[in-house]
């Protein structure tokens, strides 16, 4: 999974970046304008559960890949219709970093900070973003003469798209049928793409609760169904350098519950549909992504394609029965430790060990 961090310049990307990694690229001073990429780690208090039942050699947790694009100044380019946001076209999810915080060495560059209008300017980036794809992919096929009744159909579709861009509307605002889905696979529009607002915030800001429109950016995030993260990057940041013991009294001082990278992890799966499984075993325990509702056979394949090829059955137990029971051994006597078919559903926090033969 690929979350891009986007947003206008000195917005607090790198920053979220480095504290969700735990990287160490510049901040602000950056005159490179690169993207950064790296992976964060997602911590699962499941996975710390299991390592000290197993004891394995390694305990590896769930794995998202964090993409750092710088933001556009627009004189280097109008809006962000450039190279910079064609790098979130592989993205899986956004989050578009918004600058509530003050800093008067680091000026706002748009003035007084307003992550409201950054909001609604981000917005429309991205639907004209969509619309130049759409109208050159329109140009293209009506030049060719000779439409076939598949091209008709195509055109149609695309012009549907146009239309509601043009009306500020994001794509995936609109309810597709299938067909319509099948003609737009593979475009990857930006406005069809899972959004998630974080709020970069200061101290005080973090802790009142309060900055410039935080209102009307509620209203936004209600409206189109966008989820928001109030975070703030830097104290999150200076808390994380702290010595292990002194992190969570600092946290609860600060009225953190959570780290940034949980937060924003439980956000992605949820708005992308996934769950975890774990292995199990005394080399490694580890957690593994798929999408809600994958079959065991294609969760198998997640592990090793040998597995998936070879599939005989799937055992399977739920992390809370063997969490509620303390072993393994009682989660076989209560009947909860089950044999499963290539076609069962995983669950999100079923530990399975799967049957293969190559
Ligand atoms: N006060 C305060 N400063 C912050 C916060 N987050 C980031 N900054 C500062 O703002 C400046 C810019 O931060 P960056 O993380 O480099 O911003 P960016 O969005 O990556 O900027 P570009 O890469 O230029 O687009 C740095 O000096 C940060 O220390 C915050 O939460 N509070
Ligand atoms: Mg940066």
């Amino acid at each position: 999974m690929e979350i891009g961090l986007l947003g206008q310049p000195l917005t607090g990307k790198t920053t979220f970046f480095n504290l969700l990694t735990g990287m160490g690229q510049e901040t602000c001073l950056s005159k490179k304008r690169d993207v950064y990429t790296a992976v964060a780690q997602v911590p699962d208090e499941r996975v710390d559960y299991l390592a000290h039942l197993y004891r394995p050699q390694k305990a590896i947790y769930a794995q998202v890949q964090i993409k750092d694009i710088p933001g556009v100044y627009q004189c280097d380019a109008a809006g962000m219709s450039n190279k910079h946001l064609e790098e979130a076209r592989t993205a899986d999810l956004l989050v578009q970093v918004v600058r509530a915080f003050h800093d008067d060495v680091v000026a706002n560059i748009a003035g007084e900070p307003d992550p409201y209008k950054e909001l609604a300017d981000f917005a429309t980036d991205l639907v004209l973003a969509d619309m130049i794809s759409v109208e050159n992919q329109l140009a293209r096929l009506e030049e060719s003469r000779k439409p076939s009744c598949n091209a008709s159909l195509h055109i149609a579709v695309l012009r549907r798209i146009l239309h509601a861009l043009e009306n500020e509307q994001r794509v995936s605002d609109l309810i597709l049928t299938e067909e319509e889905k099948l003609h737009l696979a593979g475009y990857n529009f930006f406005t069809e793409k899972p959004l998630v607002i974080a709020v970069n915030m200061d101290e005080k800001q973090f802790t009142t609760g309060m900055y410039t429109n935080r209102d009307k950016i509620l209203e936004f995030a209600a409206n189109h169904q966008i989820p928001l993260l109030e975070i703030s990057a830097r104290m999150e940041m200076e808390i994380s350098r702290l010595p292990l013991g002194e992190r969570a009294e600092f946290m609860h001082a600060m009225g953190l519950n959570e780290s940034g990278i949980c937060r924003l992890a439980s956000t992605a799966y949820n708005l992308l549909g996934v769950v975890s499984f774990f292995t199990v075993g005394a080399v490694e325990v580890r957690a593994w992504t798929i999408r809600k509702g994958t079959i065991a056979k294609k969760a198998a394949g997640k592990v090793h394609s040998d597995m998936e090829r070879g599939f005989i059955r799937a055992e399977v137990f739920h992390f809370e029965d063997l969490k509620n029971l303390g072993s393994v051994a009682t989660v076989r006597e209560k009947g909860l430790f089950r044999l499963e078919g290539k076609e069962y559903a995983v669950k999100d926090g079923d530990i399975i060990n799967f049957r293969f033969n190559v």
